[in-house]
């Protein structure tokens, strides 16, 4: 059984809701259980251009699955959610990326973990220490506090509503 971490973003359509629809599509994986998942952050797009707020959690999942197995998987889901590819950088209804699994370094160019920019994400990092057990240690030896000391929370701010399937009666 290995463990991942999953990141979760959406700013277009109806963001919660895209979430929301994503986190029951995972609990759906093969193979695949989500052992946790963080609270729900709002933040002011990272990145070039004007687009919308954006929604963000993480999920830590254990999994059976071979890291490129649970990438196709999560595109699958991407696509199946109207997710579409081309734009980089642009706004998306459904984001999901691998950021870490187990202690695996790769450079594959379909997948590279950890995932290369998240040691600069507050959107990441925070909800990242909501889910992990432990101080996360990265294949390069730097470990979630002392990246996220070095990471301003900013204008980062947790919404009340839950991803977790029943827990919040209002979104149903
Ligand atoms: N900005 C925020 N706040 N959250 C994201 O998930 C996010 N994803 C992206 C870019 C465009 C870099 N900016 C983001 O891909």
């Amino acid at each position: 059984m290995s463990h991942s971490y999953i990141a979760l973003g959406s700013n277009l359509g109806q963001p919660l809701a895209q979430l929301r629809a994503a986190v029951q599509a995972i609990a759906s994986l093969p193979q695949t259980t989500i052992a946790a998942i963080s609270p729900v952050y709002r933040s002011a797009a990272v990145g070039p251009g004007d687009q919308p707020d954006y929604l963000n959690a993480v999920l830590r999942l254990e999994t059976t699955l071979a890291p490129l197995a649970l990438l196709e998987q999560l595109q699958a889901i991407e696509t199946e959610q109207g997710r579409e590819r081309d734009i980089r950088w642009g706004a998306r209804t459904l984001d999901l990326d691998i950021l870490l699994y187990d202690t695996i370094t790769s450079e594959n160019p379909r997948l590279t973990l950890p995932h290369p920019r998240m040691a600069e994400r507050n959107f990441v990092l925070y909800p990242l220490r909501d889910v992990a057990q432990v101080n996360l240690m990265l294949p390069d030896g730097r470990d979630l506090v002392t990246l996220l000391a070095a990471c301003p929370a900013g204008d980062l701010a947790r919404v009340p509503e839950s991803l977790a399937p029943g827990e919040d009666k209002r979104a149903q």
